[in-house]
C-alpha cells in the first residue's frame, strides 16, 4: 500500500514537471538549439528528434546541434531514416540561437575544453535539460537555481523515455518515425533491455510500441559491425595489444581516424563477452581530432563504468556514462606534431592503461 502511494506520487511529480516544460514552450519566442554533447548515440538522436516534433507542434524554430559528428553507421542510418540534418556545434556555435535545450546530457558532462568556449553562452541561453545521466548534487542545485527547466532522472534506461512522456502530454500523436526512434533509443541504451531500465521505461514503451516500424529498424540495426571494427578486434586480440590483470582487461586500439574511432565502443562490448572478464577498457588515439578516446564496460558490482571512466579522465579530460557502460576523452598533453610519433602514442596509451589499473586497484603498486 505504501509503495502504491509512493508510485502515484512519483507519477504526479513527473506529470507536473512535463506540464511545466509545455507551459514554458507555449509562450516561447525565438529559436532553439536542440543540443547533445558527447558521442551521439541513438538515444540522443531519438530524444532530439522527439523534442523537435514537440517544438514543431508549438511552431518554434529549431535546429539540431551536436558536439560530435555522427560516425557509427547505424546512427547515420537512423538520421537518414528520420530525414533530419544535424549541424556540428563546434563549427556552428550557439550565436544564431536564443535558447539551448540539452537532451541525453547535462552541463556537468560538458568537457572542459567545450566549457571554455561555449560555457558562457550555454549558461545564458540554457532553456531546458532532459537527461538520465548522473549529475553531481552541487551541479544539480546550481542548475535548479537557474531559470532552466530541469528533468534529470538517472534511474531511467533512456532519455527517450522522458521525451515519450512529453510527446504524450503535449497531445501529439505518436507516429512511426517517433516510435521507431524512441524504441531504438531505449533498446540501444539498455543493450536490448538487458541492463538498467525501470518499469517506467516499459510503461512509456507501451504507448508507442504498436507504431514501431520494425522493418526499417532492422535495416538500421543490421550492419552492426563495420570492417573497421573487425580490424580493431583483430588488433586487440594480439597479445601485444592487450593486458589482463585479475578480471580486468585493457586493450590498445592504436591510432584511428574520426571515422574508424567509432569502432571503440563496439570492440569494448565484444571484449566484455570473454568469460572471467568483468571490466574492460579499450582506448585509441583519434588523430583527426587529436584526442584519446576510450570506452569502459563493467559487469561487476564494486564500481560503476561511469565511475571508472570519470576517474581515468580526472584532471586530463572528461569521462562519464552509466552503471555498465562509460566513455572518456582525454586531451593528450603532447604537441600536435609529436602525437604522430609512435613513442608518444605508446606513452599515451600506456599512461591510460596505468590509470585504469590504478582505479580498479590493479596498479603496479597495489
Ligand atoms: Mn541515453
Amino acid at each position: 500500500m505504501t509503495l502504491l502511494i509512493w508510485l502515484v506520487k512519483i507519477n504526479e511529480v513527473i506529470e507536473l514537471e512535463t506540464r511545466d516544460l509545455l507551459n514554458r514552450l507555449s509562450g516561447l519566442e525565438g529559436s532553439v538549439a536542440i543540443t547533445a554533447f558527447g558521442n551521439p548515440d541513438p538515444d540522443a538522436i531519438a530524444s532530439a528528434f522527439a523534442l523537435g516534433r514537440i517544438l514543431d507542434h508549438y511552431e518554434i524554430d529549431f535546429d539540431y546541434l551536436f558536439e560530435s559528428e555522427i560516425n557509427r553507421p547505424e546512427n547515420q542510418l537512423l538520421v537518414n531514416y528520420l530525414e533530419i540534418s544535424i549541424d556540428n556545434l563546434t563549427r556552428a556555435g550557439f550565436e544564431g540561437f536564443d535558447h539551448i535545450s540539452l537532451v541525453d546530457c547535462n552541463p556537468g558532462r560538458v568537457s572542459e575544453v567545450m566549457r571554455k568556449n561555449l560555457r558562457a553562452e550555454l549558461d545564458r541561453k540554457l532553456f531546458s535539460v532532459q537527461d538520465h545521466h548522473p549529475i553531481e548534487e552541487a551541479e544539480l542545485e546550481e542548475l535548479k537555481a537557474s531559470n532552466a527547466f530541469v528533468d534529470i532522472r538517472p534511474e531511467l534506461g533512456s532519455c527517450s523515455t522522458i521525451l515519450s512522456e512529453c510527446i504524450k502530454d503535449s497531445d501529439l500523436e505518436f507516429d512511426p518515425f517517433t516510435a521507431t526512434a524512441l524504441f531504438y533509443g531505449l533498446h540501444s541504451d539498455t543493450n536490448g533491455l538487458l541492463r538498467g531500465f525501470t518499469s517506467h521505461d516499459v510503461e512509456q514503451l507501451t504507448r508507442y510500441v504498436d507504431l514501431i516500424d520494425m522493418e526499417s529498424l532492422k535495416s538500421i540495426v543490421g550492419p552492426l559491425m563495420t570492417s573497421e571494427t573487425f580490424e580493431v578486434i583483430h588488433r586487440v586480440t594480439d597479445e601485444d595489444f592487450y593486458e589482463v590483470r585479475g578480471t580486468y582487461k585493457f586493450a590498445n586500439a592504436g591510432t584511428l581516424t574520426s571515422k574508424t574511432s567509432s569502432a571503440i565502443p563496439q570492440v569494448a562490448d565484444f571484449l566484455l563477452k570473454e568469460e572471467g572478464v568483468e571490466g574492460v577498457v579499450v582506448a585509441g588515439i583519434d588523430l583527426d581530432n587529436h584526442v584519446v578516446l576510450g570506452s569502459v564496460r563493467y559487469s561487476g558490482s564494486r564500481y560503476t563504468a561511469e565511475d571508472i571512466a570519470a576517474k581515468i579522465a580526472k584532471g586530463v579530460g572528461s569521462g562519464g556514462g552509466h552503471v555498465e557502460m562509460g566513455g572518456f576523452q582525454i586531451q593528450p598533453g603532447v604537441l600536435q606534431d609529436t602525437i604522430y610519433r609512435e613513442s608518444s602514442q605508446n606513452a599515451l596509451i600506456e599512461s591510460i592503461k596505468e590509470r585504469f589499473f590504478n582505479v580498479v586497484g590493479k596498479g603496479v603498486n597495489n
